[in-house]
C-alpha cells in the first residue's frame, strides 16, 4: 500500500476532534456532580418512608414490590394487619336493650358508611362482605348492627354488611336470598370472604374470627337455646363462611327450599360432594346468642325438605348460582348496612 498525504490529514483532524470529545465529558462529568450534590445537601432532599408491620418491624420493601415512586411520593399502602388483632376482648357482654334506635347505632359507628369499613391503621388480611337475609325482623337487625360493628372493627376487617330482603309475602326463601346476595355484593367489590349470616344470631366472643379459612367455615357450634352444644354432627346452620371461590364452587345454595329447614343441609352436602372439609372455630369460641323468637308466619316448615336433600347429588349443578332468577327491586345504601330488595318469586303449585 503506496502513503497517502490526505490521510495524515484526517488523522490529524481526528485528534483533535477527539481531544475536544474528551474536554467536553470532562465538564460535563464536573457540572452533574455538583449538581447532584447541591441537590443532596440542600436542593429535594429525598426521604424514604418505610412503612412498619403493627409489630413494630420495617416492611421489606424488597418482598412488598412496592416502587421507588411510590415510596418517594408519600403514599405508602399501609401494612398488612397483625395476624391477631391487638384490639379483641374475647368474651363479651351483650345487652338486647328494648329501647335501642338506629340512629343510636349509627352514632356509635360514625366510622362506618354504606356500611362499609375498613381499619385505618392497617390494610386488612381479608374483605369480607356479611350476607343477612331479612323479613319483618328488624328488631333483631338492630341487635346484630349493634353488636357486628364493632366486632368486626375490632377484628381489623375490611367489610359491608348487606341485608337481603325478600320482597312481598310468599313464602321465604333464605337460601335463595342467601344466592342474591352473593350476587349482587360482586357487583361492589371483590370481595374475598362471604359470611352468610341469620339476622338472630349474636356472636359471644370476638376470637370467632369472620374471614374465611382453606375449607367452609362453620361458625356456630353452640348457642344459648341448645347448651352451646353442636345440634348435630354435619350441622351447617346459623353462620358460615364461604369463600368466593368455595361459593362457586358448590354453585352456591339451592333455591329450591321455601320455607323452613333443610337449606343449610344441602349446602353441606353440596360441600362434601367436591370432596371439601368443613372446619370449625373451638366451641369455647364459637358461642352465639339467639335473640327469641317463634317461627314467623311466612316461613312454614318445608315438609318436602327430606325428599329435596335426596336428589342433591344429581340436581346441585343445575339448580343454584348459575339458575337464581330474581329482580333486584331496590339498593339502598344505608349508613350501617346496604339495603337490597329483591323479587325472588314465589315456591311451584303442587
Ligand atoms: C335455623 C338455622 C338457620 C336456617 C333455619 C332453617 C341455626 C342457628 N339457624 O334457624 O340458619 O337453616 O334453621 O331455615 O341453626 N328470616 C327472616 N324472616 C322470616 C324468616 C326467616 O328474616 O320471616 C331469616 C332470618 O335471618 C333468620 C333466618 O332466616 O335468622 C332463619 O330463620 P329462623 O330464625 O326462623 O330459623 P331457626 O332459628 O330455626
Ligand atoms: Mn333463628
Amino acid at each position: 500500500m503506496g502513503f497517502c498525504p490526505s490521510m495524515l490529514t484526517v488523522s490529524r483532524r481526528g485528534k483533535y476532534v477527539l481531544a475536544l470529545l474528551l474536554c467536553l465529558s470532562a465538564l460535563a462529568w464536573i457540572a452533574t456532580y455538583k449538581w447532584d450534590t447541591a441537590r443532596a445537601s440542600h436542593g429535594h432532599p429525598v426521604t424514604l418512608r418505610i412503612p412498619v408491620k403493627g409489630d413494630g418491624s420495617q416492611v421489606d420493601l424488597r418482598q412488598e414490590r412496592v416502587s421507588p415512586e411510590v415510596v418517594s411520593s408519600g403514599r405508602m399502602p399501609k401494612a398488612l394487619c397483625p395476624e391477631s388483632s391487638p384490639l379483641l376482648y374475647g368474651a363479651l357482654k351483650l345487652s338486647f336493650e328494648p329501647s335501642l334506635t338506629l340512629k343510636e347505632v349509627a352514632n356509635e359507628n360514625s366510622v362506618v358508611a354504606e356500611g362499609q369499613y375498613q381499619p385505618p391503621e392497617c390494610t386488612a388480611r381479608q374483605s369480607v362482605a356479611i350476607l343477612v337475609p331479612q323479613r319483618s325482623r328488624e328488631k333483631h337487625l338492630l341487635y346484630l348492627l349493634h353488636h357486628l360493628h364493632p366486632f368486626l372493627q375490632r377484628q381489623q376487617l375490611h367489610y359491608t354488611i348487606y341485608v337481603i330482603q325478600q320482597a312481598g309475602d310468599a313464602t321465604f326463601n333464605r337460601a335463595k336470598l342467601l344466592n342474591v346476595g352473593y350476587l349482587e355484593a360482586q357487583k361492589d367489590h371483590d370481595w374475598d370472604c362471604f359470611i352468610f349470616h341469620d339476622v338472630d344470631l349474636v356472636p359471644e366472643n370476638d376470637n370467632n374470627l369472620y374471614m374465611c379459612d382453606s375449607q367452609p367455615k362453620h361458625m356456630v357450634v353452640g348457642r344459648n337455646a341448645t347448651g352451646y352444644k353442636l345440634r348435630y354432627k354435619g350441622y351447617f346452620g346459623g353462620v358460615t363462611a364461604l369463600t368466593k371461590d368455595q361459593f362457586k364452587r358448590v354453585n352456591g345454595f339451592p333455591n329450591t327450599y321455601w320455607g323452613w329447614g333443610g337449606e343449610d343441609d344441602d349446602l353441606r352436602i353440596r360441600v362434601e360432594l367436591q370432596g371439601m372439609k368443613i372446619v370449625r372455630p373451638p366451641s369455647k369460641v364459637a358461642r352465639y346468642t339467639m335473640v327469641f323468637h317463634k317461627r314467623d308466619s311466612g316461613n312454614k316448615v318445608n315438609n318436602d325438605r327430606m325428599r329435596l336433600l335426596g336428589r342433591t347429588p344429581k340436581v346441585w349443578q343445575k339448580d343454584g348460582l348459575n339458575s337464581c332468577s330474581y329482580k333486584t327491586l331496590s339498593v339502598e345504601r344505608q349508613p350501617l348496612y346496604v339495603n337490597i330488595t329483591a323479587d325472588i318469586g314465589t315456591p311451584p303449585r303442587h
